[in-house]
């Protein structure tokens, strides 16, 4: 827990505490991270009968079990926050720039209990089915607990990247050490002193957690299969003349989240284009974005994500630092990313690259020399066996559609969702999909979610959500449901957004190549929020527009 401290009042909610699980509730929500917190809040402020189902013990999702060392949001602190409650946000201070995982467990509890919603969720409940009953025109929803829910709305609220990549390695059996994933950490931690550690994997979550298991460590290898950027996150504690200015600006900041294509008002978006700036102009700007820190980096230029000579530019100023910061010329190189900057998510770091002046860190390229696989003692290679106590995987996720699969969803004539999607995810706007009736995904495939702040994306998808059920209601139907033609409309615009952007090139779990024989389809849309939000308004002015109401 940091000191940060916050809150002690509470603030009043519409709804009434009554909820009798035994009778067909009016939705069920699966998940209670930031995305089921609001939509339980929304839906309760509605009059309704909600329930949430939740695997871990705890709120906050993907937070719940990321707790590995280092682990922290790369969004600021004080705009990864809910934006739907004035007093919320004067009563809640974060104590840092990025938070870690730990505040933002002790925010989302927070969240919960001033509004009084954790008697509507219940722990340690996996969904196990989903099945929509078509003569009752309701959910019917199975957990592994045993339970059994029937829902008229079925809302997936499972998180974008809450589907751990798995090791599928050869004799991770035999391996005689401890393994973990830093996507399902264990909640009583992992004493690192002495031990000979190896961590796989070199994105955010490894990023993060390098610098900080290499000063607990006897020993620390890091498999990189593949180099990625990172820029330094410059954290620090946040000042209370800042915290009170932001608090009383917090319009100004979501009115420019709002017009922002990643949903952030906190970072300043160039203006230009890269190739239109001097080399001395891009070196000062560049200089300037180093400095400050966090993913503003990539905005410098308009161009950045489009123009790979703009790309370039970004590039080499990043790979240039690394020399810098790196001693050993040799490890500076095999740390230098040979990817388009941004086409994998970028990370943000505290002490990445000077971790890899310790002496007790190595880096192994295991781009060039594969594992092969995990033997009694530690990690075999091509090229030699690494001898290790403790193995981290930090080797990602199955996103935006892996938490939706898990699930056995079936909808009109038992139609399994994960077989519709066999050939990738076919959503409307990324909230529904045809076939599915009444069931809504916050965040899903097809829509901004892992492209923005993710907190906007969400509030925006939960209110939305609760629009169109107010409009169900109001106008006695009892049924929506997207159609194929939209569907098939917004897949494909989906695809051609992305065609134009330099992600879509790139092997990254933007597009499922780290899954393997995951169907290769860029997931989220790439259009950019304010274009996004626009559409969904369009929808709903057409009355619904795309969609079947009866
Ligand atoms: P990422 O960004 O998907 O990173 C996973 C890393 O694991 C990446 O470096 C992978 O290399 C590596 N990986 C995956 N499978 C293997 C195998 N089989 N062998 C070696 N290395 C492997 O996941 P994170 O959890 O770090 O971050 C995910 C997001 O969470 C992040 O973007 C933030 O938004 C929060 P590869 O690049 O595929 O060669």
């Amino acid at each position: 827990m940091t000191t940060s401290a916050h809150s002690t009042s509470t603030f009043t909610t519409a709804h009434s505490k009554d909820n009798n699980h035994s009778d067909t509730l009016d939705a069920l929500i699966v998940g209670a991270g930031f995305a089921g917190i609001y939509m339980l809040y929304k839906l309760l402020n509605l009059g309704l009968k909600v329930q949430v189902i939740e695997e871990g013990s705890g709120v906050g999702g993907t937070w719940y079990w990321n707790r590995y060392p280092g682990a922290r949001c790369d969004v600021e602190s004080m705009e990864y926050s809910y934006s739907f409650s004035k007093e919320l946000l004067q009563d809640w201070t974060w104590s840092h720039r990025y938070s870690t995982q730990a505040e933002i467990m002790e925010y989302a509890n927070h969240v919960v209990d001033t509004f009084g919603l954790r008697p509507y969720i219940k722990f340690n409940t996996k969904a196990r089915s989903a099945h929509y009953d078509e003569a009752r025109k309701e959910w019917e929803i199975k957990t592994d607990a045993g339970d059994l829910y029937r829902a008229h709305y079925n809302i997936m609220a499972t998180g974008t990247l809450s589907s751990v990549n798995r090791p599928r390695f050869e004799g991770l059996d035999s391996f005689k050490g401890e393994w973990y994933l830093t996507g399902r950490w264990p909640k009583e931690g992992v004493d690192f002193s002495g031990k000979r550690v190896g961590i796989i994997g070199t994105g955010s979550s490894a990023v993060q957690a390098t610098p900080v298991i290499a000063e607990q460590a006897g020993h620390l290898t890091v498999f990189q299969r593949t180099a990625n950027y990172s820029i330094p996150a410059r954290n620090e504690p946040l000042g209370a003349e800042e915290i009170d200015d932001i608090k009383a600006n917090y319009p100004g900041i979501w009115a420019r989240a709002t017009k922002s294509r990643v949903g952030m008002g906190f970072i300043e978006l160039g203006t230009k284009g890269a190739l239109e700036a001097t080399p001395e102009e891009r070196e000062l700007e560049f200089s300037k974005r180093w400095a400050k820190g966090g993913a503003g980096f990539g905005a410098a230029y308009t161009d950045i994500l489009s123009n790979e000579a703009a790309n370039e530019t970004a590039a080499e100023y990043v790979k240039a630092k690394i020399r810098e910061i790196v001693r050993d010329p040799i490890t500076a190189k095999i740390l230098s990313p040979e990817i388009t900057l941004g086409c994998k998510r970028m990370c943000i770091d505290s002490g990445y690259y000077e971790a890899f002046n310790r002496d007790n860190v190595d880096l192994v390229d295991v781009g060039s020399a594969p594992i092969q696989r995990l033997v009694a003692d530690g990690i075999q290679t091509t090229d030699g066996e690494y001898q290790l106590d403790i193995i981290v995987f930090a080797m990602g996720f199955d996103a935006l559609t892996g938490a939706l699969n898990a699930i056995d969803i079936r909808g009109r004539s038992g139609m399994a969702l994960r077989d519709k999607w066999a050939d990738g995810p076919r959503t409307y706007l990324g909230l529904a999909s045809e076939g599915f009736p009444n069931m809504f995904t916050i965040t899903g495939p097809g829509s901004p979610s892992v492209l923005s702040n993710v907190l906007r994306s969400i509030e925006h998808h939960v209110d939305w959500i609760t629009d169109c059920i107010t409009f169900i209601k109001n106008s006695e139907c009892s049924e929506i449901e997207a159609n194929f033609t939209a569907e098939d409309e917004w897949t494909q615009h989906v695809e051609d957004v992305a065609k134009d952007t330099l992600r879509y090139k790139c092997d990254s779990w933007y597009v499922g190549a780290n899954i393997p024989g995951k169907k290769r389809v860029f997931l989220p849309y790439s259009g950019g929020l304010p274009v996004y939000r626009e559409k969904c308004q369009d929808v709903v002015s057409k009355g619904y527009e795309g969609f079947v109401v009866s």
